[in-house]
C-alpha cells in the first residue's frame, strides 16, 4: 500500500494555511468505529491545531460508508459549510461488498464536490486486515483523519483564493 511508504500525519514538506474562519462538516461512519473514531479525532485536532474554531466543526455520523455521501451532502446543503469531510474504514472481505461500496464512496465523493461546488474529502481506509486500518488511524502510518483535515484546509483555502 502506497500510504506504507508515507506517514498520514507528517506535513512538514507544504505550506498549510490558517483555517480561522473555516467552517469545516465531518462525516463519520459508525461501522469499525475503534478506527473511525481514531479517524475523526484525528481531524478535529488537526483542524483546530491548525486554526479551526471548535464551533466551526460540525460532526455528524452515518451507519457504514456507503451512507457517507448522503451524508455529506446534508453538510453541503447548509450553505455556511466550506467543506465536508468523509471518514470511514472498510476492510476487505471475501465477498464483493468491499468494491461496491469503496467505488460508490469515491463516485459519491466526487458527485456531491462537483455538485455543490465545495471540497468533499474522502477520508475512507480500505485496508486488507483491522492492523493496517489502525497503522493508519493513529498508529504507525500516522492518521488519515490528519490528512483529510490538512486537504481539507488547503481545498478551502484554494476556493477562497
Ligand atoms: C455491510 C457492510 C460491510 C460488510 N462492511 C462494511 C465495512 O467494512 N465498513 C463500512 O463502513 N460499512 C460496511 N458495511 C455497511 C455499509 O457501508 C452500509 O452501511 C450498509 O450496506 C447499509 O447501506
Amino acid at each position: 500500500m502506497s500510504s506504507a511508504l508515507k506517514n498520514l500525519s507528517d506535513f512538514n514538506h507544504t505550506t498549510i494555511p490558517n483555517g480561522a474562519g473555516m467552517r469545516i462538516g465531518i462525516v463519520v461512519a459508525e461501522w469499525n468505529i475503534e478506527v473511525t473514531g481514531a479517524l475523526r479525532d484525528g481531524a478535529i485536532k488537526t483542524l483546530l491545531d491548525n486554526g479551526v474554531i471548535e464551533n466551526d466543526i460540525i460532526v455528524k455520523y452515518v451507519p457504514g460508508s456507503f451512507e457517507l455521501t448522503f451524508g455529506a451532502q446534508l453538510l453541503c446543503e447548509d450553505k455556511s459549510i466550506d467543506c465536508a469531510i468523509c471518514l470511514g474504514c472498510v476492510i476487505q472481505g471475501e465477498t464483493r461488498h468491499f468494491d461496491f461500496i469503496c467505488d460508490a464512496v469515491a463516485q459519491g465523493v466526487t458527485n456531491v464536490s462537483l455538485k455543490y461546488n465545495k471540497p468533499v474529502i474522502f477520508g475512507l481506509l480500505t485496508p486488507n486486515t483491522l492492523q493496517q486500518a489502525q497503522d493508519r488511524a493513529g498508529g504507525k502510518h500516522g492518521n488519515k483523519g490528519d490528512e483529510a483535515a490538512i486537504t481539507a484546509i488547503k481545498m478551502v483555502s484554494l476556493k477562497k483564493g
